[in-house]
């Protein structure tokens, strides 16, 4: 009773004050043990404790609350409060995001943190909340390198006739297609079965994750082109957000500097592991020394890109202005 009663007081002060509890649900679509998992676990912990428990959150893991498609469009609706996107494939719900999958857009991953972490990275993140999707923070993926079960790849020309697996966006489609090679837009969790049956020849990721879903078992060739480097965010919803004061807006800013600061720590010593791991394991890796020649090659699907999205045109030119 006595129980009830402080906690019912607890809640009305809470509502007077203008805060509500908030207990948010957040997607991931790694694992338990890599860099992005941990960084988020550790906001959402650390964001009850800023928020004096106003906001509490559970992550859920490896995908089990949909696909990534599924899960913008339930942030979008509000029913999924924060998560780990990769914005490449955002791009097919956000146009403005697009721009960060265009090949060899970064001169490197420093480039890519020094244009996201100034003033690009707040104009991309004011695209977004038109969406319904509030970036906090740029959390690191590395670059993107083609691997594959059938040979290496040194020149252009070898992905010619070749099937690649590559992430939900049509301007994949046209970056493989510029290299004459076929694209298979595909989720993530069926990436493994495919190289497995021969579904597809190869696919193109960073190093932890072509060690962590054991593609380099069934694709045992990494070619390190780098084409792309995308990053991911610590993402929240706008409606969740516009629910917070601004006081705890402020503090969950802050958790998510840190948050970022982590996981970029995390991903560089994991980098490092991967890549370790799956050379030891038997993994013929090649250096792609001539990058000038994919950039070249892949030069076209920037025009079809701004064609399709001509908002692309601004946040092209921002990026290339910056050093
Ligand atoms: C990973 C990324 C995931 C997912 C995946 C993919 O590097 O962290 O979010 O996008 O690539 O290839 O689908």
């Amino acid at each position: 009773m006595r129980k009830t009663l402080i906690a019912s007081t607890a809640i009305a002060s809470l509502i007077f004050s203008g805060s509500a509890l908030s207990a948010w649900t957040g997607w991931n679509i790694h694992n338990k043990d890599y860099p992005i998992t941990d960084a988020l676990e550790s906001f959402i912990k650390n964001a009850e404790k800023v928020t004096d428990g106003r906001v509490s959150g559970t992550l859920y893991n490896g995908a089990v609350l949909g696909s990534q498609g599924d899960a913008i469009q339930m942030m979008q609706i509000g029913s999924v409060d924060f998560a780990g996107f990769n914005l490449g494939p955002m791009g097919t719900a956000i146009p403005e995001v697009n721009v960060l999958s265009l090949p060899f857009i970064f001169k490197d991953v420093d480039h890519m943190h020094r244009v996201m972490d100034g003033a690009f990275g707040e104009h991309l993140s004011e695209a977004m909340s038109k969406h319904g999707i509030i970036s906090l923070g740029w959390y690191d993926a590395g670059a993107r390198s083609f691997y594959n079960h059938v040979k290496p790849i040194v020149n252009p020309g070898d992905v010619e006739g070749m099937k690649f697996r590559v992430m939900n966006n049509e301007l994949y489609v046209s970056m493989i297609e510029s290299l004459k090679g076929n694209a298979t837009p595909m989720a993530f969790n069926e990436v493994y079965q495919s190289l497995k049956t021969g579904v597809v020849d190869g696919a193109e990721n960073n190093w932890p994750s072509y060690e962590s879903t054991n593609h380099y078992e069934v694709a045992k060739f990494y070619s390190n082109s780098q084409h792309l480097i995308i990053p991911e965010c610590l993402c929240v919803s706008t409606k969740a957000w516009g629910a917070l004061s601004e006081a705890d807006q402020a503090a969950l800013k802050q958790e998510a500097i840190k948050s970022v600061a982590m996981q970029r720590e995390l991903w560089k010593k994991r980098e490092a592991e991967s890549r370790q791991l799956v050379i030891d394991s038997g993994v013929q890796f090649n250096e792609v020394a001539d990058k000038a020649a994919f950039s070249e090659a892949m030069k076209p699907v920037y025009a079809q890109a701004i064609e399709a999205i001509p908002e692309l045109e601004p946040f092209i030119k921002e990026i290339q202005s910056i050093d």
